[in-house]
């Protein structure tokens, strides 16, 4: 898979990109991330790539120029069709199944934004899918770009290396994962379960099931009612 990121500040990326899953799955080569800098396709001395909102207001908007070169400059980089998704928190949710679409695909362009928004122009003018990690205001699209590149890359399969331990991943169940244990058996006070110390692989499953059950029936209700209604809005008399 080939991952590029066109943002203001491509130094925010490169420290993650060393580090843990991702960082292993460029260096074996699963991924390939390219980091581009917008400002590099603006013209003016000042290099700008911002203006004032046409019938004022506050803060600046991300203008077209520079935002429509980069991404047509990196989309003629290589062959074939990028899926390019602009983060922005007007898009669509991410959840772990629009996780799971976009690590299908060979190529994204993920395009960062900052400043108050992106010129409307960007997003009717270009083949792009907006994407949001969550409701609430980051003041720039890279910590989404983050966010997504993790989620993404660690479904890569060989990413992870145990290979059945994205399977078995809150989510991908639909559930919470359940309580998990490691050595000392008891610590200040509090014991590890004795069915998890019992070796019977069979009531074990069992009990983490109920457990995660119990944890998403409390925690998250919501989930639950996402698996009995698949496509969400179907109701109970289905
Ligand atoms: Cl993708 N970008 C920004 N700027 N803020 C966000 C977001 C994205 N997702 C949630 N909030």
């Amino acid at each position: 898979m080939r991952i590029d990121v066109l943002t203001l500040f491509p130094e925010v990326f490169e420290p993650f990109l060393r580090s843990s899953i991702v960082g292993r799955a460029v260096s074996s080569g699963l991924v390939e991330i390219g980091l581009t800098n917008i400002r590099d396709f603006a013209h003016d001395r000042h290099k700008s790539v911002d203006d004032t909102p046409f019938g004022g207001g506050p803060g600046m908007v991300m203008a077209c120029g520079p935002v429509f070169e980069a991404v047509e400059s990196v989309s003629a980089q290589r062959e074939g069709q990028p899926v390019r998704v602009l983060l922005t928190p007007q898009g669509r949710l991410m959840d772990q199944s629009a996780v799971r679409e976009l690590a299908g695909h060979e190529w994204l362009i993920l395009l960062c934004g900052h400043y108050e928004g992106f010129d409307e122009r960007i997003r009717v003018g270009m083949d792009v899918r907006e994407l949001s990690i969550g409701d609430y205001v980051l003041s720039g699209g890279e910590a989404a770009a983050l966010v997504v590149m993790d989620a993404v890359v660690r479904l890569l399969p060989g990413a992870l290396g145990h290979e059945d331990s994205a399977e078995h991943d809150s989510f991908t169940d639909g559930l919470l994962e359940y309580p998990q244990y490691t050595r000392p058996r008891e610590f200040r006070g509090m014991a590890v379960p004795d069915i998890l110390l019992s070796g019977d692989h069979g009531k074990i499953a069992a009990w983490r099931r109920e457990q995660a059950l119990e944890r998403t029936r409390q925690r998250r209700p919501d989930l639950l009612e996402d698996r009995e209604a698949p496509g969400g809005s179907r109701g109970e008399d289905d």
